[in-house]
């Protein structure tokens, strides 16, 4: 019912009924859509702001994504009528609006397309989804097979609506010469000001067809009429669309094809959907993907994506996180990395991390990144809490609240982009400042960052939270100017260990000592104030609470506090001990690792928006992949191997039909959440948020390749050193690095007491491999002690 094809590039659902919001997703450096395989969609593009060109029928205020939710008759989507025209039989491909039982159905997201192929009474409907590399627009390619015996009369009716568009203005004709359906607007606005500023603004929305409809209607009303969507009065008994337009009404490119197919029979129809801002753009556009040369117009878009899909690959004995790892997960590290999420001011954490997956990809661009954010730093040293991509963006929405923890994004992607690169250039570039003349080099820039961070502390040396540190919606625990965060306590001092050891190959004894012994000096806060008993508190409010501890009824155990603590080196092996007991008894679901248990059932005025989230939803106590990649980042990092590869495990979606049904989205992505609040709301606990933005999918990856496969940079080579879990007999995988290939063999060997490592046949001293030749392929086996019996108990 459900599996990767194609050795993993591309998945196939045959039932449109088990996960309903199930999607699949494409983009390109100007848009991005999401498909659900039941037609709906959700898309976006720049211009140069974010901007929709399909809408819902009413706007409902300003809102994030929400692909979680249930969509509903009139949510924007692609829909393909296919009327019988002597039975009247009516079907719907990929299944909306009419909900029809196919005979069969299979939806097969790819790595560059989305195709669907439908059949139901002797008729089949393939459709694919393509994007171009570089211009925004959906190219359709729909063919419809008479695969029965005998001759058929179908009216084939594509149904694109464009939605609510404006209030100001919107409607909709039929362009003969453009062959094209185009629904227009007036993006609405106010202040005189932007009357000026929208005159670049893509207000047309257009469906265009590789040859002319028979019939066609403009007016969504009229098409529904009183039959509504899952049977349209425009297409009951036998009649044809009636060429009408939409005036103030809601505009949608409906167009009738008439086929008579003989048996064995089809018929192919290219049309091209998206925004344009005049009519010469859509025939631009058209001429460019309807009448131009598909092919070269897919080679291009498969070869942006291809270009993404990293330098890594694995051979495991686990099928499907093979698939999901080498394919699935660079693609989703270079959408964030190559279109920073489709947004002008991404967070600076973001940003940050996005960077930090790109350093397996294209690490230009991570370098890029870091120089730009850089750039935008205060010269008092600290880090503002968006970067701005272009001259005329500005900050917004969650960017004008103030953040705390910026820094130790930025010394964290810089020391990932060195341990990859081994580029030490970087440290030297010149970068300029947001609110000073000059430049100084990017070591001055991050050094400066730990200071301001080291600065912004109240009486007792612990970092003020504001109005949130990586959890944007814990706005409250100091908004009053005293509040602090445990968590930031542990990750500054993790980023000041980072930065000391950078300091130190520099030769810059002087900043090294101050930052270790300031991370040392945090580390006996954090113990002095933070520890509960069983666990780190995850901060104290402005009133001198501590929250995330034991006496608290709801949100008593916060798992960013317990991994960073690992991180930081805060936590000695009793307190590990401890903390990870708390943490399998009161934060694992079947579902992975809760950010937080038990989730707030109603506000908290001293921790903020969170509270009020619904429990278990979001930062409200679920299983935020985010965090439990931090977890797993920390479990690597006290050698709990075994449990960090559960925890990753965790994330990725089953290729089957139980957990798909569960889960509700395909493995081919990582959410940014499943509802957590297992015990509270069992029946809803493992749900998908369906959003994939998110930096887990940066962690992830650097995880895998760093950690699981134990492949990672140093200043001057390369350790080895896997930590396969301990059900893995043997993987192998193979990755470039610095300009080199390493193809690694990992097996286990009984009776072993030590790694063992050949490179080339030869063994190696140690797990450090010196002086990488570029160029050069390395054949390297690494033999680890195979299971021990208390081993095997212990993780029984
Ligand atoms: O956004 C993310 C942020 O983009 O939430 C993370 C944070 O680290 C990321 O920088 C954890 O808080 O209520 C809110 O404002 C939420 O915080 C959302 O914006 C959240 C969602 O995932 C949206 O993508």
């Amino acid at each position: 019912m459900a599996d990767f094809i194609d050795n993993g590039t591309r998945f196939r659902l045959t039932d449109p009924t088990l996960a309903p919001a199930a999607a699949g997703y494409l983009w390109n450096r100007r848009m991005m859509i999401q498909m659900t395989c039941r037609g709906y969609a959700v898309s976006q593009y720049m211009d140069p702001e974010p901007r929709k060109y399909a809408h819902v029928p009413t706007i409902a205020g300003q809102t994030f994504m929400q692909p979680e939710h249930r969509y509903f008759a009139h949510h924007p989507g692609r829909f393909f009528y296919v009327r019988d025209n002597r039975s009247g039989a009516l079907f719907s491909a990929p299944h909306e609006p009419v909900r029809a039982r196919p005979d069969s159905f299979a939806f097969e997201p790819g790595l560059s397309d989305i195709r669907c192929t439908v059949e139901k009474d002797g008729l089949r409907v393939d459709l694919c989804l393509e994007l171009p590399d570089d211009d925004v627009a959906e190219i359709w390619t729909a063919t419809v097979t008479n695969v029965g015996e005998t001759g058929r009369d179908v009216s084939f009716v594509p149904y694109f609506p464009a939605g609510y568009m404006s209030w100001m203005n919107m409607g909709g004709h039929f362009d003969p010469e453009l062959g094209a359906v185009l629904c227009t607007s007036v993006t609405p606005y106010q202040a005189v000001e932007d009357y000026f500023r929208n005159q670049h603004l893509k207000d047309i929305t257009f469906l265009a067809a590789d040859r002319r409809p028979d019939h066609f209607e403009v007016s969504q009303q009229a098409f529904e009429g009183e039959g509504g969507l899952a049977d349209p009065s425009a297409l009951q008994a036998g009649g044809n669309l009636k060429g009408g337009d939409a005036c103030y009404e809601l505009p949608a490119g409906i167009l009738q094809y008439d086929l008579s197919l003989p048996a064995g029979g089809s018929e192919c129809i290219r049309l091209l959907f998206g925004p344009a801002r005049d009519t010469s753009e859509v025939s631009e556009l058209t001429g460019k993907y309807l009448r131009g040369d598909a092919e070269a117009v897919r080679r291009a878009s498969r070869a942006y994506i291809a270009d993404g899909l990293g330098s890594f690959e694995i051979e495991s004995p686990d099928g499907a996180f093979d698939a999901f790892v080498n394919n699935w997960l660079p693609r989703q590290v270079y959408y964030h990395g190559d279109t920073n999420r489709l947004t002008t001011d991404p967070q600076t954490r973001n940003y940050l991390q996005d960077a930090l997956g790109m350093v397996f990809i294209r690490p230009e661009t991570t370098r890029e990144v870091i120089l730009r954010a850089a750039s935008q730093q205060f010269v008092s040293g600290k880090v503002p809490d968006g970067i701005l991509l272009r001259a005329d963006a500005t900050l917004k929405y969650i960017n004008q609240v103030p953040h705390t923890d910026h820094a130790v994004w930025l010394v964290i992607a810089t020391c990932a982009y060195l341990d990859e690169t081994g580029d030490r250039s970087i440290l030297a570039a010149p970068a300029g400042w947001a609110d000073g003349a000059g430049s100084d080099s990017l070591y001055e820039h991050v050094s400066r960052a730990l200071r301001f961070l080291a600065g912004e502390v109240d009486e007792r040396g612990l970092p003020l939270i504001a109005q949130g540190d990586w959890n944007d919606p814990m706005n409250m625990v100091g908004y009053k100017g005293r509040g602090v965060s445990g968590w930031l306590a542990e990750a500054s001092s993790y980023a000041m260990s980072l930065w000391a050891d950078i300091c130190e190959a520099e030769a810059d004894h002087e900043t090294a000592g101050w930052l270790k012994r300031a991370s040392d000096a945090m580390v006996e806060r954090i113990n002095a104030h933070l520890w509960d008993g069983n666990w780190y508190a995850r901060g104290i409010t402005d009133d001198g609470a501590p929250f995330g501890v034991s006496s608290d009824p709801e949100g008593r155990i916060y798992l960013n506090a317990q991994s960073w603590a690992m991180l930081c080196g805060a936590a000695d092996a009793d307190r590990k001990a401890r903390m990870l007991r708390a943490i399998d008894e009161q934060l694992e679901t079947p579902w992975g690792v809760a950010m937080f248990a038990p989730a707030y059932t109603r506000m908290r005025e001293d921790v903020g928006r969170l509270t009020q989230k619904w429990p278990g939803s979001a930062e409200n106590g679920s299983v935020y992949n985010h965090a439990a990649a931090f977890y797993a980042a920390a479990l690597y990092h006290v050698d709990e191997g075994d449990r960090a590869f559960r925890v990753l495990r965790a994330m990725l979606t089953e290729p089957d039909a139980d957990d798909i049904a569960v889960r509700g989205q395909l493995p081919l992505y990582i959410p940014n959440y499943y509802r957590g609040a297992w015990h509270q709301h069992p029946r809803t606990a493992g749900r998908s948020s369906n959003l994939f933005n998110t930096g887990t999918a940066s962690w992830f990856y650097r995880l895998v390749i760093e950690q699981l496969c134990g492949l990672r940079g140093t200043r001057d080579g390369i350790v080895i050193a896997p930590q396969i879990p301990s059900d893995w007999q043997r993987c192998r995988f193979r990755r470039t690095f610095r300009g080199a290939t390493f193809k690694v063999d990992v097996e286990r060997a009984e009776g072993l007491t030590d790694r063992m490592i050949d490179i080339d046949s030869r063994p190696l001293d140690g797990d450090v491999l010196r002086r990488v030749e570029p160029g050069r392929t390395y054949d390297v086996k690494v033999k680890i002690p195979g299971q021990t019996q208390q081993q095997a108990q212990r993780h029984g």
